[in-house]
């Protein structure tokens, strides 16, 4: 009989709806899991096959952990504010309310063709009035401590987007999202104090089980550094102080360097007898971003201030001062004391200017070269200091500055506040409102959601107003604070808003009184397993782990850390090996693979592709490869033997399987997992005829990855009552699972690059998935295009790539 996966596949998923078997309940007495994938953003272009690559993994683990007995809630809901949609519905002349509404419905089918386990009852979207109300609310209670405010300043602005950007936004100068060039604008805006939770956004990454690389990312992003201030005395008789990472050095600062925006600048307006070179300079300085201020290779510049001058605390020497653009307003003091000696932009920039560089730490040729990593040296040229180690004339010196009365240790961190505002229609209103007596005044909760106004135009203004500033009559409004006339802000919140605090409301997302009640929070956090893309790990992440510190700092929800496990999946490419998209013609439309080969079969293939966590190419063979294993396992009811139980020539794979299939997919194995599927078809292929128990069994371990042929199968055999879905996981017994293992050489293009131990009768699928998750053959292959995969049994892997 043949497997006609088109009939299949769609019976199952209405059963499983139908049946209810995937709905989390609230407050069972089972143990909780919470499983959860990143929400899609419901874009026009429809799924992509990179979409199923992180569902389908997380639908294995919330799968299996069913069957293992959990009461599990794997949810699913759209973050269907922000530009795209708005962009297409200006273009278009459509709503974007309209636009989200019909995205979101071709997505779902898409979803719902994978068979993927997500509870649909808790279904959402950031732009229901319903969720939003809450988006809102949690905003009223930043701003109500504080944590919301609205403050002038200089802003990353995308020209193309007419809108502000967060600097995380900002890559290489560039607007993340269209590429268009970024430019600074001096812009009131509505800002979040992510800052002041920078300490325990570092300290509590050992409460959870993240990659190393994402905390990393995080600790870099955050950018702690410790060292000290230091008080200048200036000709005018001011204090310029300065933030340094080497308070060692001091003896070494011949001259200081203050941005183009330091407020001194205008206070010594009078004193300085080049000011037309000054003010000319600044004009310059802020049309440049702060990316291509502080790249290293570019020439330095900058204009020496006459008639003002500073004194070197421990010199005592007169030292000039100089305005440049590789000194940032925003970091630490915004001057600096400038070392030559010891540190490179300050070494280039007195080369340019001829000054001196003076050695303070030993061991480096300075004339020829900054000497920068002298972390081990010892001091010259340091009076009193001379022959401390550098770490101690750290500590010596700050303790001197401090009892002088000039200087303090300090901490200071390259993360700035989180901006909030955005100039467009298509996000949440923000629910405050500008009163000229009372200034900024926060709506009552009772008047949440405060939703967005239909209007006619959708297009940002060109100098930068959202579109609700032309809707007079919802921006006049009464204080609610003095009854006077008010204004309602006409700014929305970044996509980043909702996106903040979704996964709690997963929990209870119908409640209408709160964002989710007591109980479902207690119960359901935090969330046990969370995969999403590493471009969101200073972004989203450290969003929601700064908003979900806040709501546990007020007692809104029980643990200081949301997400208890983080995982990052690769991407999927195309076969060229080359990002998948419209221009290079190399994208896979997923309907087309569901349609021609079945869900079950895609399902597998983008598990079996390659190391999870890597990104892999897309290959119409391995897609063949995998129907082929589905249709050998379908084949499977043709053989069913009268003998029962598991027979004893078969025990061992069975229980190596088990064990396998169990361990390999709680460690992003899912590749290898796989494999032992393969292995285990091909042992009872040898067989030649299969029980029912043995069926039974295989069927079990199948389902998480093909759930739906494994369904099939289980009511067309008879072999047992319900569904799969309701079934219990298998065990294994650890002594039923020792084997002969051999050592294997692992070869790439001949070349001996690793050796592995795997069990005598591993097959060849399975050696080779085994010697590809090796992380040095994976670093070897990485970006190449395999060719060739050769197997030499209980002997050696060979993988050609190019
Ligand atoms: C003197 C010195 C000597 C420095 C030396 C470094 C090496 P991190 O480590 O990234 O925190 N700096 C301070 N504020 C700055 C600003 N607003 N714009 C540009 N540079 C700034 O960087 C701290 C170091 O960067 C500080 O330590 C300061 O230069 C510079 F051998 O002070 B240092
Ligand atoms: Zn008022």
């Amino acid at each position: 009989m043949k497997y006609e996966h088109k009939a299949v596949e769609p019976k199952w998923q209405e059963k499983w709806e139908e049946a209810g078997v995937f709905h989390a309940v609230n407050g069972s007495d089972k143990p909780k899991y919470y499983a959860l994938i990143e929400f899609p953003y419901p874009s026009g272009q429809g799924l992509h096959v990179g979409h199923p690559r992180p569902y389908t993994a997380l639908d294995v683990v919330a799968r299996k952990r069913r069957l293992q007995g959990y009461n599990v809630l794997y949810p699913i809901g759209w973050d269907a504010f922000g530009l795209p949609t708005e962009n297409y519905a200006i273009k278009n002349h459509v709503h974007p309310a309209e636009v989200t509404k019909q995205n979101i419905a071709r997505f779902k089918k898409q979803i719902q063709s994978l068979g993927i386990s997500f509870d649909w009852s808790r279904e959402f979207s950031t732009t229901d009035p319903d969720y939003y109300k809450w988006t809102q609310w949690i905003f009223l209670q930043l701003f109500k401590k504080g944590l919301a405010y609205k403050k002038e300043m200089n802003v990353n602005w995308c020209t193309s987007c007419k809108c502000v950007l967060a600097n995380e936004e900002v890559v290489n100068g560039v607007c993340e999202r269209c590429g268009s060039e970024v430019v600074h604008k001096v812009k009131s805006q509505w800002m979040m104090k992510i800052t002041e939770y920078a300490q325990r956004l570092i300290d509590d990454l050992d409460l959870v089980d993240y990659p190393e690389r994402v905390k990393a990312q995080q600790k870099n992003w955050i950018g702690r550094s410790t060292g000290a201030e230091v008080d200048f005395t200036t000709s005018t008789g001011d204090k310029l102080t300065v933030y340094t990472t080497r308070p060692d050095t001091l003896y070494g600062a011949t001259y200081m360097v203050v941005s183009p925006e330091h407020p001194y600048l205008e206070k010594w307006e009078d004193k300085l007898q080049n000011l037309d070179a000054v003010r000319a300079y600044q004009e310059q300085a802020a049309k440049k971003s702060d990316f291509e201020r502080t790249e290293l290779a570019k020439e330095k510049t900058g204009v020496k201030l006459e008639g003002v001058s500073a004194v070197n605390p421990l010199t005592g020497k007169e030292i000039p001062i100089f305005i440049s653009d590789y000194v940032l307003v925003s970091y630490g003091t915004g001057a600096i004391m400038a070392v030559p000696a010891h540190d490179t932009r300050d070494w280039e920039f007195a080369r340019k200017f001829d000054l001196p560089i003076i050695e303070v730490v030993q061991g480096g040729n300075v004339q020829e070269e900054a000497f920068t990593d002298c972390d081990t040296g010892v001091m010259v040229n340091s009076g009193i200091f001379d022959g401390l180690t550098v770490e101690d004339a750290k500590k010596k010196i700050t303790e001197y500055l401090e009892q002088s009365g000039i200087g303090r240790s300090k901490v200071n961190y390259k993360l700035r506040d989180w901006v909030f505002s955005r100039q467009r229609y298509w996000g949440e209103p923000i629910p405050v409102v500008y009163c000229e007596k009372c200034g900024w005044v926060p709506l009552p909760e009772s008047e949440l959601p405060l939703k967005l106004p239909e209007v006619e135009s959708y297009e940002p203004t060109d100098n930068g107003e959202s579109p609700l500033a032309h809707m007079t009559d919802w921006v006049n409004t009464t204080c609610p604070h003095c009854g006077g006339p008010a204004k309602r802000e006409t700014d929305t919140m970044p996509q980043w808003a909702g996106s903040s605090w979704y996964f709690l409301r997963y929990m209870d997302p119908h409640n209408s009184g709160a964002f989710a009640s007591k109980e479902a929070l207690d119960y359901w956090s935090p969330v046990d397993w969370y995969n999403g893309g590493m471009e969101h790990t200073t972004l989203h992440l450290l969003y929601s782990r700064f908003w979900h510190k806040f709501l546990f700092d007020q007692g809104l929800v029980p643990t200081p850390e949301p997400y208890q496990k983080r995982t990052s999946h690769g991407m999927i490419l195309g076969e060229n090996g080359e990002k998948m998209s419209k221009s290079r013609g190399n994208v896979v439309n997923p309907d087309e693979i569901v349609s021609e080969y079945g869900a079950d079969t895609l399902r597998l293939y983008e598990m079996f592709i390659g190391d999870f966590e890597k990104a892999a190419p897309w290959s119409n063979a391995g897609i063949k490869g995998c129907r082929r294993f589905v249709e050998r396992y379908w084949n499977l009811q043709n053989i069913i033997s009268r003998e029962k139980g598991v027979r004893k020539e078969l025990e061992g794979v069975f229980h190596k399987t088990i064990k396998k299939v169990s361990e390999d997919t709680e460690i992003l194995k899912f590749n290898t997992a796989i494999a032992a599927l393969m292995t285990l078809m091909n042992a009872v292929s040898e067989k030649g005829d299969i029980t029912k128990e043995e069926l039974r069994l295989f069927t079990i371990l199948l389902n998480p990855f093909a759930p739906h042929i494994t369904e099939e199968m289980w009511a067309l055999c008879g072999l047992g009552e319900g569904l799969v879905a309701q079934q219990t996981w298998p065990e294994y017994d650890e002594e039923k699972c020792k084997d002969d293992t051999v050592e294997i050489v692992v070869q790439v293009c001949g070349k001996v690059r690793s050796r592995l131990n795997v069990s005598a009768d591993i097959q060849k699928d399975e050696a080779i998935a085994a010697a590809k998750a090796d992380p040095k053959i994976s670093a070897e292959i990485a970006g190449k295009t395999v060719v060739k995969e050769i197997y030499v049994p209980g002997k050696l892997v060979n993988i050609v790539a190019k």
